[in-house]
């Protein structure tokens, strides 16, 4: 109890609250909101749950392109539902990020600033209806790569925030999954959809874990707080090594001549993503960049009327007189 005490009336560069918060870490324990936590590692979570949650938000506008184009009633229903989850995603962690005393408002407005990323792979268009099953297959595998080990990061909220996000995405891995199953075994003009799809999203998907280890400025210190728990570069070789025989079993052909199974190491060796067009997708130069900031903008526009009411009616209850119990 007063140890706790202590912890949280320490200051920031207070060596023995460093020390206790990193044992804490290191043995397992999960953070609460309102315990005693160093600034770097509140900013660092604020930026990566507010990132995952504006991709989960944005996220949702490539494959929202197609409920409308989906071929029958069931894969309609099936994507209706997929959207409306990821829509579900990026609330849960608006809500984490809040926990840690940030608005979802100021996320959204550091968004819409260019202050704040959302994933790259959001950035590329959905041409086709193989496209809807690569982005389950492909983008939701990924995900899921990176985000079953944060079901153990070490910040509450966020690890109880994606117990819950897995369970969802597995269901969304398997849709796109099923689509590209029964368009790798269509007709020819489906089969080169499908092919197609892998390789307008093979790489991009790659993207998604991130820069390599050695360019990668945040990993050491997000690993030893455990908000990571994986380099980028381990999450892209098991999903390499997870996906490739799943290309195989739908007979298609990952787009990567250097592709090889490496016997040694026990994985695939593979090519690099181009690192320069992923930093220019980062800095705004993507295919979609400026429509998908574009419709979040107009959202963000078009629902004021409903914030302001929403205040509205929040300082009418707080100004009415309590009613006699
Ligand atoms: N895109 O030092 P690192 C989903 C930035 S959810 C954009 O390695 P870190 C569900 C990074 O922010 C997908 N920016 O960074 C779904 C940093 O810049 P900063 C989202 C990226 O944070 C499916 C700089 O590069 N998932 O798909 C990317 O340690 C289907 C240096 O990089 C999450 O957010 C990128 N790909 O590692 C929804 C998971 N990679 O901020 C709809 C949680 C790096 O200093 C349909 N996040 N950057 O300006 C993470 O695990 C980490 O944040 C990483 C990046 C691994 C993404």
């Amino acid at each position: 109890m007063y140890a706790q005490m202590v912890k949280s009336e320490a200051t920031q560069d207070d060596p023995e609250a460093l020390a206790a918060f990193q044992a804490r870490i290191d043995a397992g324990e999960k953070i609460e909101p309102k315990e005693w936590m160093p600034e770097g590692y509140r900013k660092t979570l604020i930026r990566q749950i507010g990132q995952h949650a504006h991709s989960e938000i944005v996220g949702q506008l490539p494959e929202g392109n197609w409920i409308t184009r989906a071929p029958t009633l069931e894969r309609k229903a099936i994507l209706l539902a997929k959207v409306q989850d990821e829509a579900g995603h990026g609330l849960y962690l608006y809500c984490a990020a809040e926990t840690l005393g940030v608005s979802r408002d100021e996320l959204t407005e550091a968004l819409l600033a260019g202050k704040m990323k959302y994933s790259s792979i959001f950035n590329y268009p959905t041409l086709t209806w193989a496209d809807i099953g690569a982005v389950g297959w492909l983008v939701d595998g990924a995900a899921i790569m990176n985000q079953v080990p944060l079901q153990r990061t070490s910040f509450g909220p966020y690890s109880r925030a994606m117990i819950r996000i897995c369970k969802e995405e597995s269901f969304h891995q398997r849709q796109g999954f099923d689509i590209m199953r029964k368009m790798a075994n269509g007709t020819k003009a489906q089969r080169h959809m499908a092919q197609d799809a892998l390789n307008r999203f093979w790489y991009p998907s790659l993207m998604m874990f991130g820069p390599s280890d050695k360019d990668s400025v945040h990993s050491a210190q997000s690993m030893a707080w455990k908000i990571k728990m994986n380099t980028n570069d381990e999450l892209r070789q098991k999903f390499v090594d997870q996906t490739v025989p799943q290309a195989e079993y739908l007979g298609l052909t990952v787009p990567d001549p250097d592709l090889r199974w490496n016997a040694e190491k026990g994985g695939y060796d593979f090519s690099e993503p181009d690192w320069t067009e992923f930093f220019e997708v980062l800095k705004g130069n993507g295919p979609c960049n400026a429509e998908r900031l574009a419709a979040r903008q107009k959202a963000w526009d078009d629902g004021a009327w409903v914030r302001d009411g929403l205040m509205a009616h929040a300082a009418k209850q707080r100004s009415a007189p309590i009613a006699a119990e």
